[in-house]
């Protein structure tokens, strides 16, 4: 253990509850469910509300002790009062609930979705409406916390900590057990806090675990402290809460802690509790912890005069802030189409997160040169791939990559061959097998001021990261650009001499239909290079898509075009001029569709698209308006596949411009097909493409 986190555990020996503040915050979040339930919900000024009374005692409990200059806390619905202990201002708090601006996510998203951005001090990691989607970006906070403090030799992050904030029924979840694998294997500095109230909505704990017990049935787990408390101790309960913080603040490893809690109300202002008894109602009413507490200190802590002046305070704060927030404005209804991607102001300069990436800590990357300096012989893909994040490692101490079997072995397909060697094990590391754990870590890592590159060993296994990627992209846009998350997420796929539906699939479109993610698909070793430079340097989630067959294809050699050749995404790329007809391509098509238009006697103009999201539509229009014929070839699938994107836009704006119908030249609605032959028979051939040219060009 470091000086530092020494003497940061031995702060810790006994709680520092400042009482008169907790009993203050936990008496305002009560005032705030209360004025909720009984008046906003039923008038619909509030249009979900979750309450958190029975749960806020100990909350408020756990935010003192949260003391860290970078604690991460990863929070989820239920979380109010631990959010309100953090520095959440009332006002803020019920704003969001009532949609009105100036709140956390200016009316974007659920009003008890919170976070909060921090440059010092507890920062709140966006919280997710998904169950258990809090737990793998945590861990990537805590990864980088020990990486900021250790590589980066931050001294700041020494000591810091990062909390899971969970109810029961989120430790069946999958996020819950990929968090846990991680942060055991690796030791983090992480505490699990699963308050446990018995109920996931309706379900009773032992459907979520058996015996309902999680921390019993986690007593065999290894490198894993286990501590149980229960709120209605209200006094004991803070021993256990910094006890365990304690554990995880000195370095011993993660810590798990369930603290029993009374839910006092139905799971949401919907909620009308009929699958509870009347008795077991009453004996949850009899739990509540926040008689308890005040059993526990008036008089000796606090005077019972001073108590009910704190009590009938809190009330009218609530009244005051709810004529405050009444006042605010509505939001904008103008700005609901911003922030889904990194955005210019009118002076051209970023308009910067305040947490997350780069930028937000004022880490300007070199813009780089769109002139090719060629260096030596023909390069293949992958080589060009290594190479480029071999530099961007050398001259950015905050690139991190990482992926299952990237470390020692250097990737399945070798695109990280040597870089362990070169980098070390903090930079370059292998993961356990959850590609959910990968995207989540990567995330958490993003937001900690790091730029992950996570490898998803083939496209179809993002499959079980998907909730991860989706909530990374809409984070930017359902913050309202209070955090991001840039990271450039590597991805081999496509066929490779035969097919399969596990390794060879495409399916890019599902990237360019989700919000926020920027999406290359470059054909060849020059492009690469570009576009993952520029990923690497950006401020934006980006999905790299790296094509199996062009990683070692002859055609998509090229020289290495120098380290600091980037390619702009958005930019497609004339492969080959023509005036008759336009082939809109990307990928291993590219390759395929250059041959059928040298092979046609049709003048025929190649695009490469290069990036799908954004893609280059005046390249397109431009051309097509020209030739006044389309083909679109894509590997993926025809039906709502990108092409269908495309020739949408052609309709439109290109309508009266066109001589001829739009084709598409794709795959069937079919996976990728195991044999050779099979595969031949449905992959969009040159003899294919060729066909469509030719019979395009003759109407
Ligand atoms: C992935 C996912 N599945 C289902 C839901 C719907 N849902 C919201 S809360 C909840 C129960 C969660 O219970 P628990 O984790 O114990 O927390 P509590 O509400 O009891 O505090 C469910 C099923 C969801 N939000 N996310």
């Amino acid at each position: 253990m470091t000086a530092i986190a020494m003497e940061r555990a031995s702060e810790h020996r006994q709680p520092q509850v400042d009482w008169l503040r907790a009993v203050h915050t936990i008496l305002v979040s009560r005032a705030l469910d209360e004025l909720e339930e009984a008046q906003l919900l039923p008038a619909r000024k509030v249009l979900y509300q979750f309450t958190a009374r029975g749960h806020d005692v100990s909350q408020v409990l756990l935010g003192q002790m949260l003391t860290g200059a970078h604690d991460g806390v990863g929070v989820y619905y239920r979380s109010r009062p631990l959010m309100l202990s953090l520095g959440l201002t009332l006002d803020d708090a019920l704003a969001s609930t009532m949609m009105r601006s100036g709140s956390v996510s200016e009316g974007r998203d659920i009003g008890v979705v919170f976070n909060l951005p921090r440059s010092e001090g507890a920062c709140v990691l966006p919280a997710c409406g998904g169950v258990g989607a809090q737990y793998t970006p945590v861990i990537g906070w805590a990864q980088s916390a020990r990486y900021r403090a250790s590589v980066l030799g931050d001294s700041r992050w020494e000591g810091s900590v990062a909390v899971a904030h969970g109810g029961d029924a989120s430790a069946a979840t999958n996020g819950f057990w990929s968090a846990l694998t991680i942060a055991t294997t690796q030791r983090l500095p992480v505490l699990f806090y699963i308050e446990d109230n018995g109920y996931g909505i309706s379900v009773k704990s032992d459907f979520q675990t058996p015996g309902g017990n999680i921390a019993a049935n986690l007593a065999a787990f290894r490198n894993l402290r286990i501590l149980e408390a229960d709120s209605s101790d209200p006094r004991s309960a803070a021993q256990m809460i910094h006890q365990a913080l304690g554990v995880v603040r000195a370095g011993e490893g993660p810590a798990l802690l369930r603290i029993i809690v009374p839910r006092l109300s139905g799971h949401s202002g919907q909620d009308t509790q009929t699958y509870k008894s009347p008795e077991e109602i009453a004996a949850e009413r009899a739990r509540d912890p926040l008689p308890k507490l005040r059993q526990q200190l008036v008089p000796g802590i606090i005077t019972e005069q001073a108590w009910n002046l704190l009590e009938k305070g809190a009330r009218e704060e609530v009244a005051q802030a709810l004529v405050r927030v009444e006042q605010r404005a509505t939001p904008d209804t103008t700005q609901t189409t911003r922030f889904a991607f990194s955005e210019r102001s009118a002076d051209g300069s970023v308009d910067v997160q305040r947490q997350g990436g780069l930028l937000a800590e004022g880490i300007q990357a070199a813009v780089g040169s769109e002139r090719a300096i060629a260096e030596g012989p023909r390069i293949n893909m992958l080589t060009a791939i290594r190479r480029t994040l071999e530099h961007e490692l050398a001259v950015n101490q905050r690139v991190v990559v990482f992926g299952e079997d990237v470390g020692r072995k250097g990737g399945v397909h070798a695109a990280t061959l040597g870089l362990q060697e070169r980098f070390g094990t903090s930079r370059v590391f292998d993961t356990s097998l959850s590609e959910e754990g990968i995207i989540g870590r990567a995330v958490g890592m993003a937001l900690a001021g790091l730029m992950p590159v996570p490898e998803i060993q083939f496209r179809k296994y993002a499959d079980p990261a998907m909730e991860q990627l989706n909530d990374c992209g809409t984070m930017r846009w359902r913050t309202a650009n209070r955090f991001a998350a840039p990271m450039v997420v590597r991805m081999p796929g496509g066929f490779f001499k035969c097919g399969d539906p596990w390794h060879s699939q495409s399916n890019e479109v599902q990237f360019a239909h989700a919000i926020g993610w920027r999406v290359a698909m470059p054909s060849n070793a020059e492009d690469a290079v570009g576009l993952l430079r520029s990923a690497l340097r950006g401020n934006d989630p980006t999905i790299f898509f790296e094509h199996r067959a062009m990683l070692d294809g002859a055609w998509a050699r090229r020289p290495y075009p120098g380290d600091e050749f980037v390619v702009p995404f958005g930019k497609a790329r004339i492969v080959r001029p023509g005036t008759e007809l336009t082939i809109v391509t990307w990928g291993a098509m590219v390759e395929r569709c250059e041959q059928a238009a040298a092979e046609s006697s049709v003048e025929a103009e190649v695009l490469d698209l290069r990036t799908l999201m954004p893609w280059d539509r005046e390249a397109v229009l431009t051309s097509v308006r020209k030739t006044r014929r389309c083909v679109i070839v894509h590997e993926d699938n025809l039906t709502a596949g990108f092409g269908a994107e495309i020739a949408a836009v052609l309709a439109k704006e290109a309508f009266f411009d066109l001589d001829a119908p739009i084709e598409r030249v794709t795959m069937p609605d079919v996976p990728s097909p195991h044999s050779p032959l099979l595969l031949d028979a449905v992959l969009p051939s040159v003899a294919r493409i060729l066909r469509a040219i030719r019979d395009l060009a003759s109407i």
